[in-house]
């Protein structure tokens, strides 16, 4: 019989269609970055711990790329968002400490940042959550009565739901694009970290109004029971409520991924778990037997699984990568008695590693860290030397364009190895604390410093050390011997390649 030759070349086009198709599906999948706050190496059940299950992680991880060796690039949460969103190591820039619930707004409007290298590729992009890099215009404040701007939105966001700072600093209430939500005109807002404002109590007067009290700090204006860091007085019904700040994120991320289910989306999710102060929902007191740390590792867990059944219910498992990270490592006692402490029992939050926030030993910015891609990025786990600082870089080669010379400064691609296409990690990586460090081929070099080198407040070790500190991570992952003095040739390469890193003023 005869061939159909019209058939055929019929099917043949199909065929072709589909294959192109494909191509442009994958250059517009979709990205989340699940970004938690204070999340140690040990704190989840596929990194190794023992006393607290997080279903919902492990979950991604098994069907994903669990990274050993991935990092932050500062011990706070300010330097390190700045750094993962500008692809610039923070302590290049003045103001990029962890910053005041007052602070103006610290990437300058218009820069390129992970933002808007996806929004030139066509995505819709919303952050939600925790912002913590400032609002207002440089040189002046927040008109957190008005239109909060700058923000997100000057850097590429589309759309913003945020806690201005954290959830320890005021002002305690969300703001939706440029807007404070909910906020009652007749009751405006004032904020102050200079002194106080208003008549509200504080924690300081007035601890027996308490029903969370700190430990150290924390004890300016009370807000739902709970005194903050720093004066704020009015906008009482835009206040949150902390034990809903879970359940209020998580829902307008989910939204966030409905109303763009069609088009291709960056969404940037940030959570306040498991920040200070851990208030969670009631659904998770008591849930995990180690007070209200743990539960709120249950609810970070919950909110992690709900932007993976958003995800799911949405058709869009296997055109999305998520990535699942945190902003630096874990403390126990960050402010209030909150039995973090003597309800720990055997957890281990950093795990294995020596430190933990503040620290310039590992725990402080090792972090979880897991690449999930279903069908595109092989399960399994990667010992690659990764950082946060390089989504820019990988994102802009990700959507194929080219970024500027100045753009991204110490943002490498790193695409391949964060896609598991490859085992090659970075050749190095700069870490920021009180001291810089350098990582390099499982080597850790520590720059001496006069800070001292345990902090009472935090109860930490903070790595610092007045002479070099050398360790050797594949034999002494817990940073345990100084070998130093038995390798200076060493010390003289890594200290040198961080001074040249520091005077480069770059390192892309
Ligand atoms: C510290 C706070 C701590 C926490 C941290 C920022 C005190 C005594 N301590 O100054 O509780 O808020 O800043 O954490 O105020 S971070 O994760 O946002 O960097
Ligand atoms: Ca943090």
């Amino acid at each position: 019989m005869k061939p159909n030759y019209l058939i055929l070349s019929f099917i043949c086009l199909l065929l072709l269609i589909g294959a192109s198709c494909k191509k442009a599906g994958q250059e517009k999948t979709n990205v989340v970055i699940i970004y938690i706050d204070d999340l140690g190496f040990g704190d989840v059940s596929c990194y190794g711990a023992t006393e607290i299950s997080t279903p919902n992680i492990d979950k991604l991880a098994s069907n994903g790329l669990l990274f050993t060796n991935g990092h932050c690039s500062s011990a706070t949460c300010t330097p390190s968002r700045y750094s993962m969103l500008t692809g610039e190591y923070a302590w290049r820039e003045k103001g990029t400490g962890i910053a005041r619930g007052d602070a103006s707004m610290i990437i300058e409007p218009g820069r390129t940042t992970i933002a808007t290298i996806f929004k030139d590729a066509g995505y819709t992009t919303g952050v939600v959550g925790k912002w913590h890099l400032g609002l207002g215009p440089q040189g002046g404040k927040a008109d957190w009565n008005g239109v909060v701007k700058p923000g997100p939105l000057e850097i590429g966001f589309d759309y913003c739901f945020l806690i201005p700072a954290t959830g320890d600093r005021v002002p305690c209430v969300f703001i939706e694009d440029y807007k404070v939500v909910n906020l009652d005109p007749d009751d405006p807002i004032q904020v102050s970290f200079d002194g106080k404002v208003g008549d509200e109590p504080t924690g300081k007067e007035n601890p027996e109004l308490l029903k969370m009290h700190p430990s150290h700090g924390h004890d300016n204006t009370i807000i739902n029971g709970i005194s903050r860091i720093g004066f704020m007085a009015g906008g009482k019904s835009a206040r949150w409520v902390d034990e809903d700040i879970a359940d209020v994120i998580t829902g307008k991320a989910v939204d966030f991924i409905e109303k763009n289910k069609d088009k291709p989306f960056f969404l940037y999710f940030s959570t306040h778990d498991i920040h200070v102060p851990r208030v969670p929902n009631q659904r998770f007191v008591g849930k995990s037997g180690m007070g209200p740390r743990g539960d709120a590792i249950l609810q970070m867990d919950w909110s992690t699984g709900q932007i993976m059944a958003a995800l799911e219910r949405n058709g869009l498992g296997d055109n999305t990568i998520v990535i699942f990270t945190s902003d630096n490592g874990p403390v126990v006692d960050d402010g209030y008695k909150d039995e973090a402490v003597e309800k720990l029992g055997n957890h281990k939050p950093a795990g294995p590693l020596r430190g933990g926030k503040y620290s310039a030993f590992d725990a402080g910015t090792r972090v979880p860290f897991i690449v999930w891609w279903p069908g595109q990025v092989k399960p399994g786990t990667s010992d690659a030397l990764v950082g946060q600082v390089d989504f820019l870089a990988s994102f802009a080669a990700f959507t194929k364009q080219d970024i500027a010379e100045d753009v991204g400064p110490d943002s490498f691609n790193s695409l391949k190895t964060l896609l598991g296409e490859s085992k090659e990690g970075r050749p190095y990586l700069i870490e920021h604390a009180d001291a810089l460090s350098i990582i390099k081929d499982n080597w850790k070099y520590i720059e001496p410093n006069n800070k001292p080198r345990f902090n009472k407040w935090v109860n930490i070790e903070l790595g610092n050390d007045t002479v070099p500190q050398l360790y050797n991570l594949a034999l002494d992952i817990g940073e345990k011997n100084n070998v130093a003095l038995e390798y200076p040739e060493l010390v003289k390469e890594l200290s040198g390649l961080l001074q040249k890193v520091k005077e480069d003023g770059r390192s892309r």
